[in-house]
């Protein structure tokens, strides 16, 4: 096997095991290994060049089936053209570091966008470890707004703790809760910030397991609920109506000794689904948008032709 391949595979494998995780960077990744990959390789043939590079780019997208930052980004990649090897590859390389610098200039937007509606001496409950919902977090703190977190665990793959170490590294006042504490807390919550893997065409969201809980307590409570999403977090296959995968994750990941249980399985999904009439507002880095908007920003933000599909 070839070193570029070897590499590939190496991400590939990062991203399904979870070494790489967290939407936002699982598309920077794929993107970056997809430009490593059409660097590295060793033809002067455009038709092998191509065939090469869309072999890679189906490799990333089956480590994991629900980001669609995953398939948007490899998308805004392979959109490359060239007469030649040189020219196509410079041609991807280029996709590939707009979309990198896109995202990473989005998450920091965002930050800003939201930290406005967060208000001196909230509380905020967080779920899971979105660097895009934690951006909001950050930017707000540093603007001097005094603010408490409370964040779950996020079982089974306790995300919740790397948030807290971030949050105490920024010093910001922060409390771990188990993720069924939710309903008891949710009355001294100010706000939710979540972060999405999926934002659908009608405007729900498909985010960490235990999202769609917290939104219902949230909205049982009438405390808002606020999703922190790039705009390449927007499915455009859901204006054709297809439906979001849900990835199913190993039953070892929820119950280590399950092979010593002959009669139980595990279900273990790893995202769910939150409708949209739980949610209040969308930030995206084109401005915070009610959910209902969500149809116009795939169509005009990534330029979905429903006729060239
Ligand atoms: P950012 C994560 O999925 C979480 O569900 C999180 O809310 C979402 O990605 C977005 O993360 P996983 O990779 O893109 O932990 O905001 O399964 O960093």
């Amino acid at each position: 096997m070839t070193d570029s391949m070897d590499n590939l595979l190496g991400v590939a494998r990062d991203i399904k095991s979870m070494e790489i995780r967290g939407a936002a960077l699982i598309g920077r990744s794929a993107a970056q290994a997809l430009r490593d990959f059409a660097l590295e390789l060793n033809t002067n043939d455009l038709n092998e060049f191509n065939s090469e590079v869309s072999k890679a780019a189906d490799i990333l997208l089956n480590t994991r089936p629900t980001a669609v930052s995953l398939s948007n980004s490899i998308r805004m990649v392979m959109r490359y053209s060239g007469e030649d090897v040189e020219t196509a590859s410079q041609s991807l390389v280029s996709n590939a570091d707009n979309f990198v610098e896109r995202s990473l200039k989005a998450v920091e937007t965002i930050g800003k966008i939201g930290s406005h509606r967060i208000r001196d001496g909230d509380t905020i409950l967080t779920h899971c470890n979105s660097s895009v919902a934690l951006s909001i977090i950050k930017t707000t703190h540093q603007s001097g707004k005094n603010i408490k977190v409370i964040s779950t665990e996020s079982r089974p793959r306790y995300q919740g703790h790397l948030t807290i170490g971030m949050l105490n590294d920024w010093g910001i006042n922060t409390e771990l809760i188990v993720d069924s504490a939710v309903r008891t807390i949710i009355n001294e919550v100010d706000e939710v910030i979540v972060g999405a893997d999926v934002i659908t065409a009608n405007g729900s969201l498909v985010n960490k397991i235990g999202t769609a809980q917290i939104a219902l307590c949230a909205h049982e409570a009438r405390t808002s609920f606020m999703v922190a999403a790039e705009t390449y977090k927007f499915s455009p296959e859901t204006i054709m109506g297809e439906l979001v995968p849900i990835e199913m994750r190993q039953e070892e990941e929820v119950y280590p000794q399950i092979s010593d249980l002959k009669n139980v399985t595990v279900r273990n999904p790893a995202f769910d689904v939150t409708p949209h009439r739980y949610i209040d507002i969308i930030c995206t880095e084109v401005g915070a948008i009610p959910p209902e908007m969500s149809y116009m920003i795939i169509k005009e933000m990534q330029g979905w032709d429903l006729q060239n599909r």
